[in-house]
C-alpha cells in the first residue's frame, strides 16, 4: 500500500515553513491545487500552481467563506481508488485525484485570546479547511493529510526517504493527528460560542483563554504548539480550576476508560492528582489480601491489609484519623455493607473500589463526596512527563517494587519473618511518599510516616511524634527509607523508640556507621540497592 502523491491541494494560512516540502513535491512531480493565498505564496517561491478555482471551474465565493468546498475538491481527496466504480464516477465528472491535502486552519482560539470582536472571531471559524482535513483522514487509505506546521519538516523526511510515497501506517498516523487537530478546533469554538447559554463551561472567559494561551506558549513552547497534547489525549476536559480557584485547569484523556463515577461531582485538579497516587499505591497490594489506603495530597496517611476489607479500613484510618478527614480512600475489595457503614462516619473527598455490594452504596453517598468504581486494573503511563523550566522532562515511571527476595541481610541479626514481612509492606508505602520519607510500619499496617521532609532525620521524628501522637506503641515495628542514610543518626533514633528492623536502598559511603549502629542496638538491617525518591 504503498502510493506515490500525484497532486496536492494546499491550503494554509500561515505560509512559513512551507517551502521545503514543496519543493520535495515539485521534485517528484506533483500537481499542486492551491488556495488564493497560497498559490500567490507558491508562486512567488516559483513553484507552478493550479487555482482551486480553475480546477473546480467556480469562484470564490462570499468573501472567502467558500473556496475548497466543492465536490471536484472533494470526490478527489474522497473517492477509493481501489474501487472501479467509485474510479469510473470520477473519470465521468472529471475529478482529478488529490493525494496529498495540506491545511493550516485559520486561527481561531489566537484570534480568540487576543479579545477580538465576535464578528471578527466568528470569520476565522474554519470551515472548508476543517472539512478539507476531515476528509483526507477519513480517506487515508488513500490519502496523506498534514494538519499542522510542525509536521512539514518530518513528511518532507519521510518523503524524500520514501521517494515521493507513503505507506498506510503513514497515512494512518497522520489521519489520526488530524482528527485530534479538528477535534480540539471544534471543542475550542464550541467553548466559544456556549458562552452565556446553557452549554457554557463554568470558568469560560476571554482571560482564561489568553492565559492558557500564554500558558501553553511559555510553559511546554514547542511540543504543545505542536499539537502535543491534543495528540496524545484528544479528550480536553476543562476543570473547574486547577490546584486553586485562581489558577485554571484542564484534563486531556479519558477517565470513563477506567472509571464508572457512581456518585457525586466532576472530580477536582487535585482530586485526579490524589486519584492517581491512589490507584498507584494500592497497585502494590496485589496478594488478594484485603488492603485499604488513604491518601491526602498524595501521601499515604494509612495503609492496612487485614483478613476484612472493613478491619482493613479501620486500621487504615487508625493510622491518622485527623489526616483522613477529607482524605481520598482506595480499597482493594468490593465494599460490602460492614465497611460501607464504617466509612459513612468519615468526610471523605472521593471513594475508589473495584467493586460495591447492592446494600453498601446507598450508605455511601451524601453531598459532597465521588464515588468511582475501578472497572479494570489501571494501565500506568510508561514515561511520566512535566513542565519545568522552558521545557518539559521525562522519565520512565517507577516500576520496581521489592520483595523479601530484594532484601540482602548486612547485620548480625536477620530480621523475623514477620518483620520481613512489615519491611516489604513498608517499603511499597515508602515508594509512593514523597522525598524525604520514613515509613514506620508493622505486618500489614502503616503507623507512621514522615513526608517531604528536606531531611531524613527531620522525617523520622515526625514519623515518630505522629505514632505516637496516635496511640502506636513502636516497640518491635520496622522503619523503610527511600533513600540511603548518609549518617547513622537516623538509625540510632529509632532504636531508641523501640524500631527492630530496618530497610534502606544502601549506597552511602558511610553505611557501615549505619549498619554498625544497628549491630550495637541488636537491629537487623536490610538492603535493596534501589533508591525510590518521589518529588
Ligand atoms: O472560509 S473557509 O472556511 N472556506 C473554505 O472553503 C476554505 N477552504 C480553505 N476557509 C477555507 N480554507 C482555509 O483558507 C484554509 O484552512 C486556510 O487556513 C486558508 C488558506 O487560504 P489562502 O490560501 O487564501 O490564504
Amino acid at each position: 500500500s504503498s502510493r506515490p502523491i500525484r497532486a496536492a491541494l494546499l491550503s494554509v494560512y500561515h505560509k512559513d515553513r512551507l517551502a521545503p516540502l514543496v519543493q520535495v513535491l515539485r521534485q517528484h512531480g506533483v500537481t499542486l491545487y492551491s488556495t488564493g493565498g497560497t498559490q500567490k505564496f507558491l508562486e512567488e517561491e516559483g513553484a507552478e500552481v493550479t487555482a482551486v478555482e480553475d480546477l473546480t471551474g467556480f469562484p470564490e465565493v462570499f468573501g472567502g467563506r467558500v473556496k475548497t468546498l466543492h465536490p471536484k475538491v472533494f470526490g478527489g481527496i474522497l473517492h477509493r481508488r481501489h474501487d472501479v466504480g467509485d474510479l469510473a464516477e470520477a473519470e465521468q465528472h472529471d475529478i482529478p485525484p488529490i493525494d496529498l491535502v495540506v491545511v493550516d486552519l485559520y486561527p481561531f482560539e489566537e484570534t480568540v485570546a487576543s479579545g477580538a470582536e465576535e464578528q471578527d472571531v466568528i470569520e476565522k471559524i474554519d470551515i472548508g479547511g476543517i472539512s478539507l482535513l476531515r476528509a483526507a483522514a477519513k480517506n487515508f487509505r488513500d490519502v496523506l493529510v498534514i494538519s499542522s506546521r510542525d509536521q512539514y519538516a518530518a513528511v518532507t523526511e519521510l518523503l524524500t526517504a520514501k521517494n515521493g510515497a507513503t505507506d498506510i501506517e503513514d497515512r494512518r498516523h497522520y489521519a489520526a493527528a488530524a482528527f485530534a487537530t479538528t477535534s480540539h478546533y471544534d471543542t475550542e469554538i464550541f467553548r466559544y460560542i456556549s458562552k452565556g447559554t446553557e452549554w457554557e463551561q463554568p470558568d469560560y472567559t476571554i482571560e482564561s483563554l489568553q492565559a492558557k494561551a500564554a500558558r501553553e506558549k511559555n510553559e511546554l513552547g514547542g511540543l504543545v504548539e505542536a499539537g502535543w497534547h491534543t495528540t496524545i489525549h484528544p479528550a480536553a476536559t476543562p476543570l473547574r480550576y486547577g490546584e486553586n480557584p485562581h489558577q485554571a485547569g484542564t484534563f486531556y484523556g479519558d477517565l470513563t476508560a477506567l472509571f464508572d463515577q457512581l456518585h457525586g461531582k466532576q472530580l477536582s485538579y487535585n482530586n485526579l492528582v490524589d486519584v492517581d497516587a491512589a490507584v498507584a499505591l494500592m497497585a502494590e497490594f496485589t496478594d488478594g489480601e484485603p488492603a485499604c489506603a488513604i491518601l491526602k495530597h498524595t501521601n499515604a496517611c494509612g495503609v492496612a491489609q487485614a483478613a476484612t476489607l472493613r478491619e482493613a479500613y479501620v486500621n487504615a484510618l487508625s493510622c491518622d484519623p485527623t489526616s483522613a478527614f477529607g482524605g481520598v480512600i482506595i480499597v482493594n475489595k468490593e465494599v460490602d455493607a460492614a465497611t460501607a457503614a464504617e466509612l459513612s462516619q468519615l468526610f471523605f473527598e472521593v471513594l475508589i473500589a473495584p467493586g460495591f455490594a447492592a446494600d453498601a452504596l446507598p450508605v455511601l453517598q451524601s453531598k459532597k463526596n465521588r464515588i468511582l468504581l475501578l472497572q479494570k486494573p489501571v494501565e500506568f503511563p510508561k514515561k511520566l512527563v512535566k513542565t519545568l523550566l522552558n521545557g518539559i522532562i521525562e522519565q520512565d515511571a517507577d516500576r520496581q517494587t521489592e520483595t523479601a527476595a530484594d532484601f540482602r541481610t548486612v547485620t548480625q541479626s536477620a530480621a523475623t519473618e514477620e518483620e520481613t514481612a512489615a519491611l516489604v509492606f513498608a517499603g511499597k508505602i515508602c515508594k509512593h511518599t514523597k522525598s524525604n520519607t520514613i515509613v514506620l510500619a508493622r505486618a500489614g499496617q502503616l503507623l507512621a510516616s514522615g513526608v517531604g521532609q528536606t531531611s531524613r532525620v527531620d522525617a523520622l521524628r515526625q514519623a515518630i511524634e505522629k505514632a505516637r501522637t496516635f496511640g502506636f506503641d513502636l516497640h518491635g515495628c520496622v522503619m523503610a527509607s527511600d533513600a540511603f542514610f548518609p549518617f547513622p543518626d537516623c538509625v540510632e533514633i529509632a532504636g531508641a523508640a523501640g524500631i527492630r528492623a530496618v530497610v534502606q536502598p544502601g549506597g552511602s559511603i558511610k553505611d557501615a556507621d549505619s549498619i554498625k549502629a544497628c549491630d550495637d542496638l541488636g537491629m537487623a538491617m536490610v538492603l535493596t540497592g534501589v533508591r525510590h525518591f518521589k518529588h
